[in-house]
């Protein structure tokens, strides 16, 4: 079993980034992924999250059984839903909607999948989801039908992220959603971070390497980028091409 949190904790301490793709198994396509996945592990990628806010019942299963065929890198769901969590992963992030005041995303979710969670080896990881207003309506926020936390006052942000650290919550995920027009600004990462004694994820709307190392020199620990690779396969390349020069 590979020990998921503990190297993001680790890489942590030594400073080291780390980068996750998002694949969202809704539009993926089963007979693509050898080769995206192939493009994925010549690449800075570090992680690969499987998740969608709307994904067709057995399609996360069928796109995570195929990415393992295809790389050692771990795979974590990021789920939108119950019917998402397939142990044929490496761990969960357990993510509760704090920065929402829908029930539902904030605990009703996790008690329906304790069933499915109880049998399988899935590493379970705390994750305390913070919703940013990001200039566009996202996906998270329709379907989870919550508000995201206005970027003022950013003390509310800071103190959300705390109480989910103090809750007990392994990671803190700052989320602007996925094709967000804005990323999580760097002020909003740089406070949070200085509050945090757990790592910090950073995701939505990061579509260049200039927006990725703005993030990492913020304060993210993990940058999550889903769009930006869906819409150009070559993006990793690119910005592993642009590190090296
Ligand atoms: C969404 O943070 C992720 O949950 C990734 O967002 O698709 O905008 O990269 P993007």
């Amino acid at each position: 079993m590979k020990d998921i949190y503990n190297s993001i904790t680790a890489s942590t301490l030594k400073g080291k980034k780390l980068l996750a793709v998002l694949i969202d198994p809704d539009k993926a396509k089963l007979e693509s992924l050898s080769g995206i996945i192939q493009k994925i592990d010549l690449s800075l990628v570090t992680h690969i999250f499987v998740g969608g806010s709307i994904v067709k019942e057995k399609a996360t299963d069928l796109v995570v059984k195929e990415i393992k065929k295809h790389t050692k890198l771990p795979i974590v769901l990021f789920p939108g839903d119950v019917t998402q969590i397939t142990n044929n992963a490496d761990a969960i992030l357990f993510l509760s909607l704090i920065s929402g005041r829908n029930a539902e995303y904030l605990i009703e979710k996790h008690v329906q999948s304790v069933a499915k969670l109880k049998d399988s080896n899935l590493e379970v990881i705390p994750t305390g989801y913070i919703l940013i207003e990001s200039g566009n309506i996202t996906a998270v926020e329709h379907v989870s039908r919550t508000k995201p936390l206005p970027r003022e006052p950013i003390q509310k942000i800071v103190e959300t992220a705390k109480a989910g650290e103090l809750l007990g919550m392994k990671l803190i995920y700052l989320e602007a959603g996925s094709g967000a027009k804005e990323p999580v600004s760097e002020t909003i990462i740089k406070l949070v971070k200085q509050e945090l004694q757990v790592p910090l994820i950073v995701g939505g709307g990061i579509r260049t390497r200039k927006q990725l190392e703005n993030a990492y020199q913020s304060g993210a620990d993990l940058v999550v980028i889903g769009t930006a690779f869906e819409e150009n396969e070559s993006f990793f390349e690119e910005i592993k091409r642009e590190t090296i020069q």
